[in-house]
């Protein structure tokens, strides 16, 4: 019961998951704000580039497409109904994945957070808010049959230790300046 929960959480969320890390791995050049300060302060930091969200969110709809021909073997090897991501649920949570974390370094450069500060719980859940937001506005019957009360309880606690385990291991081979 507990292990199939876990099981759609994680792959439902997965093209949701991926994206964050494609862009640390493609991140640099041009920032998205171009510069922009608002009182002084970035609007959104060097750390919001075109190259990683767009490599992000390529990343995470190639993913879904790859689960989604994935899926039924993977249903069959570990007997749990998988679910597979019609294109505009793929696009929406890959894409609100980016949209959640630019969105969260907007609310960090306005409460006076530096690009590459902590903001826990935030940091750990922004993008699965902009996911699900993202995915539910062209498929919001997918994204409720999906995402029941149950699974969304798993995908919120087993997000952030996911995130702070990935981002942990990036940092300590280099690839990521801070380990959160
Ligand atoms: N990155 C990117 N484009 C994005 C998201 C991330 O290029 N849309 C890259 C950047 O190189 C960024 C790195 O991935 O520095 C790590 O991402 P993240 O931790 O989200 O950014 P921070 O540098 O910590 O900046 P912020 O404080 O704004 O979150
Ligand atoms: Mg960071
Ligand atoms: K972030």
């Amino acid at each position: 019961m507990l292990h199939a929960l876990v099981a759609v959480a994680f792959w439902a969320m997965l093209p949701a998951y991926v994206p964050n890390n494609a862009a640390v791995l493609a991140g640099g050049g041009a920032p998205i704000d171009g510069g922009w300060t608002v009182n002084g302060r970035r609007l959104l930091g060097d750390g919001k580039t075109w190259r990683g969200t767009a490599v992000g969110t390529a990343a995470g709809i190639a993913l879904a497409l790859a689960l989604n021909r994935a899926a039924p073997a993977a249903a069959a090897a570990t007997g749990v109904s998988l679910p597979t991501f019609p294109p505009l649920a793929a696009v929406g949570l890959a894409f609100g994945a980016m949209v959640g974390d630019i969105s969260a370094s907007f609310l960090k450069r306005r409460t006076g957070r530096e690009r590459g500060a902590a903001f826990p719980i935030v940091d750990q859940l922004d993008f699965v808010a902009g996911a699900l937001v993202c995915a539910a506005l062209p498929e919001f019957g997918w994204v409720t049959d999906t995402f029941t009360l149950p699974v969304l309880g798993v995908v919120i606690v087993l997000t952030p230790i996911l995130h702070v385990v990935t981002n942990g291991v990036a940092y300590l081979l280099g690839l990521k300046d801070e380990p959160y």
